[in-house]
């Protein structure tokens, strides 16, 4: 039984060590641009030290901002952090719309930008994640990454997380929405996911309308004999579960 974060796990507190968050920016061979990402480094960072890294992915109606303008991201972290409840971690907002223009702006619904978060695989494996690996201090194994979003992020984490083993070794999906593979393409080989997946978390709201995506995967897991964690949490579509999502899935990672 998993107990909801505690009242004030998103609450600024004052006087103690932040984390800090900065914009980068990264070519991507796979869109032929270059791209955004925020990225945090927690506190005390320190480049002498390797970290593992979060990619930690948007919705529909976000980009590379969305966590950070409606999630809190880096209060829960940093109060995670005081806590003595965080491993040391990068975490990386991306944007998961890899397409020229990635804005969330007139019909997100659009085909083309629908298919731009298909596309985001090869942006995230083959342009951001070699960037991270090459200007931070960031872990370079699949024990050490771990990949984690909310809604169509939350499809993408199952679909690249599980369709990359030898890149991820920990996944998250919040409210996974209808981009979600179905389950049997999303893990054709159970044995495998088995014995390479450290920790394979779904969580939705009971109230949310894309909640049977999230059940037909947790029982086809269960069918299949593969270890999860299948989170059904009071509340809907929104970010009062995300949150509670990310501080739940965040420490247990990397341990
Ligand atoms: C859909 C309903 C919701 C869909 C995507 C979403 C691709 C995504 C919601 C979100 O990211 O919040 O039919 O189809």
């Amino acid at each position: 039984m998993i107990s909801s974060a505690p009242a004030g796990f998103d609450q600024y507190r004052n006087d103690i060590p932040r984390g800090a968050i900065e914009t980068i920016e990264y070519d991507s061979t796979t869109v032929g641009n270059t791209r955004k990402a925020l990225v945090y480094t927690p506190p005390g960072f320190s480049s002498e030290n390797t970290y593992p890294v979060l990619y930690l992915l948007h919705g529909i109606g976000g980009d590379e901002m969305e966590w950070q303008q409606h999630g809190s991201p880096q209060i829960i972290l940093d109060n995670l952090y005081n806590d003595n409840l965080l491993e040391p971690m990068i975490v990386v907002l991306p944007n998961g719309r890899a397409m020229p223009n990635d804005r969330a702006e007139g019909d997100l619904f659009d085909p083309e930008k629908i298919k731009a978060f298909e596309r985001f695989e090869s942006d995230l494996i083959h342009d951001l994640i070699p960037y991270i690996e090459s200007n931070y201090s960031a872990s370079t194994t699949r024990d050490n990454r771990a990949i984690a979003g909310l809604s169509m992020g939350g499809g993408q984490s199952l679909n690249i997380g599980l369709g990359n083993l030898n890149h991820f070794a920990w996944v998250g999906a919040f409210s996974p929405a209808p981009n979600t593979k179905a389950p049997e393409l999303l893990l054709p080989n159970p044995q495998e996911a088995i014995s390479l997946l450290s920790l394979l978390w779904i969580s939705c709201g009971d109230q949310d309308n894309l909640i049977q995506i999230s059940v037909d995967v947790h029982q086809y897991l269960e069918q299949q004999d593969v270890p999860h964690i299948w989170y059904e949490e009071s509340g809907g579509h929104d970010w009062p579960v995300w949150k509670n999502d990310l501080y739940l899935f965040s420490k247990r990672l990397f341990k």
